[in-house]
């Protein structure tokens, strides 16, 4: 396994769930880290936590939705960084509707931040690992992205996309010394059932009621793994579930 001591990452979604647990595992390894994400005061109070690794943090304001900003803020940014690792962890799911009744702003908040705004960070920070030939990409996929369940509908279709940008992105790399991996996530507890209930904890906390879901930390621990694989191995795809959980359907719930 190789060290990541010294390696520049960005994050983006760092501050909260997998993205932040991330974080604060790569701080751990001694990698120096630049945050993005939309919450001022999430990302100053992580980068406080941050600081007894004595690693360098950055934060970036940014809604990576917006293109022009995005475009303009990490092109302006990598005159001066080198990104080793790129951690794709912006990403939401908004409603659980059928198709019929689904909203239009909640199916444009996941498809222009689970597919868009990764692409839009990711476009300007491949040019330069390609260049440089080398670097990581991790992005977060979900087994919503491998079987589309009831309601899941759009959220399933942005994760499936996130799966085939994975692969073109490997595809297209091809030749060069950067890796790409696409992390799929059964059930996780995080704000993620929150937002997509829009708020309400009560059916949320039902999500994961009689068994143990997957934690942000399981899903960080999986990531530290993939990045400190040799730089001959590239996990390409994994998918990480509950141990009670075989599929979106299958999920053993104790009574
Ligand atoms: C998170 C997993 O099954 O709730 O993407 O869609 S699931």
């Amino acid at each position: 396994m190789q060290s990541l001591k010294g390696k520049q990452a960005l994050v983006t979604g760092a501050s909260a769930g997998i993205g932040r647990a991330t974080a604060l595992q790569l701080a751990q390894e001694g990698v120096n880290l630049t945050l993005v994400a939309r919450r001022e005061n999430k990302l100053n109070e992580l980068k406080k936590e941050l600081e007894k690794f004595n690693v360098k943090i950055d934060i970036i304001l940014l809604d990576i939705r917006n293109r022009d900003k995005t475009f303009s803020t990490i092109s302006e940014y990598l005159k001066n960084k080198d990104v080793d690792i790129l951690i794709n962890s912006a990403g939401l799911a908004s409603g659980v509707d059928p198709i019929y009744a689904g909203s239009y702003d909640d199916w444009d908040k996941m498809i222009d931040t689970n597919i868009k705004g990764l692409l839009y960070i990711s476009k300007p920070i491949i040019e330069q690992m390609k260049k440089r030939n080398t670097g990581d990409i991790i992005n977060l996929g979900s087994i919503a992205g491998i079987m589309t369940y009831p309601n899941g509908n759009v959220y399933c279709a942005t994760k499936s996309a996130v799966h085939s940008i994975s692969e073109g992105m490997n595809i297209d790399l091809q030749g060069t010394m950067v890796r790409v991996s696409n992390i799929a996530p059964g059930a996780i507890e995080t704000e993620f059932s929150i937002v997509r209930y829009h708020g309400d904890t009560e059916k949320a906390k039902k999500v994961y009621e009689g068994y143990t879901p997957l934690s942000a930390e399981d899903i960080a621990d999986l990531i530290i793994y993939v990045l400190k694989a040799p730089a001959h191995v590239s996990i390409q795809h994994a998918l990480i579930m509950p141990t009670v959980q075989r599929n979106p359907y299958i999920l053993n719930r104790q009574q």
